[in-house]
């Protein structure tokens, strides 16, 4: 374990060094620092979707001014010390996003949870921009081939990504300094689900539309407090699944996958298995943090789910955290949530879980 901390902790040295721009780390840099250190320690951040914006059966109100509310710190006593949200909306200058949370809640809590010391990480589910349709119309082979260079819908793209960049820059503390963020673009492309999936765009294509983004947040607009995250899906996942469409170590900073359980529990921890060993590998062997990006059991219909699947299936692996996805609060979507609430019949297992030395909240 701690030669793998080294080793991170001596790239992400390298690196900065390496840019001689200034002495001082970045607070990209300094957060993957931060990082490889917990994963040195052992710990294993646990991480929930939208844990400030919502829960199973409250929402934020429209004028809060403070992010106190959740259902994971209510179970636990503890905020999760990964926060996830996603900027699908923010391309088309919505004032919220897909799942109703506004944007400026957005970053105000980004910053809230971030002065409480915890970390905060963004997906992505853009609409379709050559379409029209959302992140899941894949009735469309053409959609990433017409955004890139000579597309016909590179320049229209390139506002999507100008508006995402200039939402990441705007999470800032009142003194003005950039909250670094785990960025986690085109995710589960390995499936065929997303309008940039598998099935829908060719691997030459793929790493174009990554780089594209990398080189234009990194390289047009120097920001420096974003965290790349690479995160295939977990189905047939194997070594080469895992590198076919990897952009390249240059544009990576952390390896991860996203898995669910649909089945038993013995399949979800073989899946988990398969995924943790095969990202473990990758993280190894090119020198990055991994983690668990996405996963859960929608409606946790398992009273030990957390002591006795999730937990044993992570405990052996260096991930820096594990995020369940969120708890969706509209009437229609009440068997949607992946982290429990009061009274949930796993709130009590998950308390425990929670306790555990490897496991942080904050
Ligand atoms: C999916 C579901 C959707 C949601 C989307 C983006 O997994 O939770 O309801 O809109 O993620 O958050």
């Amino acid at each position: 374990m701690l030669k793998f901390f080294t080793m991170i902790a001596a790239a992400i040295l390298l690196i900065s060094c390496g840019s001689g721009q200034n002495a001082a780390l970045s607070p990209a840099e300094a957060l993957s620092l931060r990082l490889a250190g917990l994963v040195g320690e052992g710990k294993i951040m646990y991480g929930h979707q939208d844990d400030l914006m919502y829960g199973h059966s409250w929402k934020l109100a429209d004028d809060a001014e403070e992010y106190v509310r959740s259902d994971v710190k209510e179970v636990a006593g503890a905020y999760p010390a990964v926060y996830g949200m996603d900027l699908g909306g923010i391309e088309l200058g919505n004032e919220a996003n897909l799942d109703k949370n506004k944007f400026n809640h957005m970053r105000a809590s980004a910053v809230a949870h971030h002065e409480r010391g915890g970390v905060v990480t963004f997906s992505w589910h853009p609409r379709n921009p050559l379409t029209g349709g959302d992140s899941w119309d894949v009735t469309s082979d053409q959609v990433v081939a017409s955004i890139l260079p000579g597309g016909e819908k590179h320049e229209y793209f390139m506002t999507w990504l100008e508006k995402a960049a200039d939402f990441i820059e705007s999470i800032k503390t009142s003194e003005g300094e950039a909250v670094p963020v785990i960025w986690r673009p085109w995710h589960e492309h390995t499936g065929s689900w997303f309008w940039w999936g598998q099935k829908l765009c060719t691997t030459e294509q793929y790493k174009s539309l990554w780089k594209m983004t990398y080189d234009y947040m990194m390289k047009d607009r120097r920001l420096t407090n974003i965290i790349w995250a690479y995160s295939p899906g977990a189905g047939g996942l194997d070594a080469e699944v895992f590198a076919e469409r990897y952009p390249g170590d240059d544009m990576v900073d952390m390896v991860g996958f996203d898995c669910y359980q649909y089945g038993s529990d013995e399949q979800y921890m073989a899946d988990m298995k398969n995924a943790l060993d095969v990202t473990e590998a990758f993280a190894r062997e090119h020198g990055k943090l991994m983690a668990v990006t996405e996963t859960g059991y929608e409606g946790i219909k398992k009273r030990q789910w957390w002591t006795e699947v999730l937990y044993p299936a992570i405990k052996d692996y260096p991930v820096s955290y594990v995020l369940t996805w969120r708890n969706a609060c509209e009437e229609h979507m009440q068997h949607h949530f992946y982290a429990p609430f009061p009274g949930h019949e796993s709130a009590e297992d998950f308390m425990t879980f929670a306790s555990l030395e490897k496991i942080m909240l904050l």
